[in-house]
């Protein structure tokens, strides 16, 4: 009775994605994720070097995509005519194909211009607003001349300071209107939607995947429209990562993710995978793993950052050694004992549960 139970339980939580069929992960980061130590009380530590020298690292790490702003791919885009801005674009297309690499996004950096100073499509000017459009309609031609199919929209300055600035409703209106405007742009472009609840702006207008999951729901091409969830974003807004990804998965819109750590409320750390919750960091994996995330080519991003106090020229160990835990903790997923979770479950008996897990996780029996 109780097997028979447990293979109930297997097929409905598990069937969808077999073990066996094992997923290969491929790993990418963004050209800032080998960062030069500065934060906002002091300048560099580390010694500044080109993009070039940083693509040349990808492979040697056991990463294959690359995640960019439109600026990594053509700096001071703003000054250039559109013909430059593409010659630019191959030129970097070829840099990427000589070492074997993928681009997987494009985003627009709308946080350093200064007619974002107070929201870009969210903005009370009509005149930054329209500021807005334009450059992240440039990013999507950045983007198509890659051959990469996804623009993402961190919507670092849409939100408030003070609540009373702006007009929410409007500003989430606003939001919709340009998502549709992009898809209308480019009838292939997928708009990926990194939320995040605060940092700059002290409320931001798409703080979780639901908000994000409800504004692809409501644009012009849902199916176009998906999300990619940080794990210290999720921290942020006090939800749980690995539920956030299973709430994007379950509606088949988890496009990509940024995995890292948070160690509580505070600025955003960006601390590596499992570096501040071990626990946290495996249901991250086991919910992947269970949906079979990465089958069709998805990538499992890390948005890490390397310690300030971190020697040398182009600090990497934070990102092999995230890159590694993850592969470690989808070790622990594959061998984790599913018959006696099941019996477990069956018998509600989630202290034995709980311990369980934690022993396992120790490599204890
Ligand atoms: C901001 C953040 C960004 C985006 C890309 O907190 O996570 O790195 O991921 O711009
Ligand atoms: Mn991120």
């Amino acid at each position: 009775m109780v097997n028979q139970v447990v293979e109930i339980f297997w097929e409905m939580c598990c069937s969808e994605a077999p073990m066996s069929q094992q997923t290969q992960y491929r790993f990418s980061f963004g050209p800032w994720n080998i960062s030069e130590g500065a934060d906002p009380f002091g300048p560099e530590v580390r010694a500044v070097f080109p993009h070039e020298e940083k693509f040349a690292l990808y492979r040697p790490l056991g990463f294959e995509g690359v995640q960019f702003h439109d600026d990594d791919v053509v700096p001071d885009l703003e000054t250039l005519s559109p013909d430059q801005v593409l010659k630019k674009t191959a030129t970097v297309k070829t840099m990427l194909g000589n070492q074997g690499l993928t681009p997987e996004f494009v985003a627009p950096r709308l946080w350093f211009p200064a007619q974002t100073v107070d929201g870009a499509y969210t903005s009370n000017s009509a005149a930054d607003r329209q500021y807005a459009l334009d450059r992240t309609r440039k990013s999507i031609d950045i983007a198509r001349a890659l051959d990469c199919k996804a623009v993402v929209l961190w919507l670092a300055r849409e939100g408030s300071y003070i609540r009373e600035s702006k007009n929410a409703r409007i500003a989430y209106q606003r939001l919709l209107e340009t998502i549709n405007q992009m898809l209308d742009y480019d009838k292939e472009i997928e708009i990926w939607i990194e939320p995040k609840p605060n940092e700059p702006t002290d409320q931001a207008y798409v703080p979780t995947i639901g908000h994000a999951v409800a504004l692809a729901y409501a644009s012009n091409d849902p199916k176009r429209v998906k999300g990619l969830i940080e794990t210290a974003h999720a921290l942020l807004a006090g939800l749980d990562a690995s539920d956030e990804m299973a709430f994007a998965l379950a509606h088949d819109k988890l496009a990509s993710v940024h995995l890292n750590d948070q160690n509580g409320l505070k600025y955003d750390q960006d601390k590596n995978f499992g570096g501040a919750n071990l626990r946290g960091a495996f249901n991250q994996v086991r919910v992947l793993e269970e949906a079979g995330f990465g089958g069709k080519g998805e990538f499992i991003g890390l948005d890490v950052k390397a310690m300030r106090t971190q020697q040398g020229r182009g600090v990497t160990a934070h990102l092999t050694n995230s890159r590694s835990l993850f592969l470690y903790l989808v070790e622990k997923v594959r061998s984790w004992d599913r018959i006696a979770e099941g019996q477990m479950i069956e018998a509600r008996d989630y202290e034995a549960l709980e311990f369980a897990i934690l022993k396992h996780l120790m490599g204890l029996k």
